[in-house]
């Protein structure tokens, strides 16, 4: 059972550094999710960071964008997943999550009906806007990092199904 465990380890580590991502992913503590670089215009972004198991970053609140800027700094275009292509001046992840923070640069003019793909770091540290497709050409991507169970879960899990098949191995007892 080891064995498996840490080929599946292996081929993850493997799998993840030829996957689209920049480099090694970035672990955040304060959200426990991964982040990593993905590249192309938003749409091609987006993609890859499905492929790594997520999607474009969803900023939740100041610290995680606080968070994104100390670790990925302020001088590039970073694409988010922040949009209103389904319905315009209507702004949505494409995590789904609910949009519970925003970061504009200016509040009065962030509703274009040009384009519906937003973007951080212009016009300040962090500051949103919205770009033209291919007017960036990284983004960030999110994503959860439950896929593969840590040592000590899986650990537990063992303890937990031996003690499962010794108790229901148990003579006299039923089983259910
Ligand atoms: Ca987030
Ligand atoms: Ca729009």
């Amino acid at each position: 059972m080891k064995k498996l465990y840490l080929l599946l380890i292996f081929l993850f580590i493997v799998f993840g550094l030829s996957a689209s991502g920049n480099a090694a992913p970035i672990y955040n503590q304060s959200t426990g999710h991964m982040y990593d670089i993905v590249f192309g215009d938003w749409v091609t972004a987006e993609n890859n960071a499905i492929t790594l198991g997520g999607h474009l970053v969803t900023i939740n609140d100041q610290a995680e964008q606080d968070w994104l800027i100390d670790t990925f700094g302020s001088n590039t275009f970073y694409w988010i997943g922040l949009n209103d292509i389904v319905s315009d001046n209507h702004y949505e992840w494409t995590s789904g999550e609910p949009v519970t923070f925003t970061n504009w640069e200016r509040e009065d003019d962030h509703n274009s009906d040009k384009f519906d793909w937003i973007s951080m770091n212009y016009g300040g540290a962090g500051k949103w806007n919205y770009f033209c497709l291919n007017c960036a050409s990284f983004g960030i991507a999110e994503w959860q990092t439950n896929s593969v169970p840590e040592p000590a879960t899986l650990i537990l899990m063992g303890a937990g199904l031996t003690a499962l098949a010794v108790w229901r191995t148990r003579p006299g007892l039923k089983s259910e």
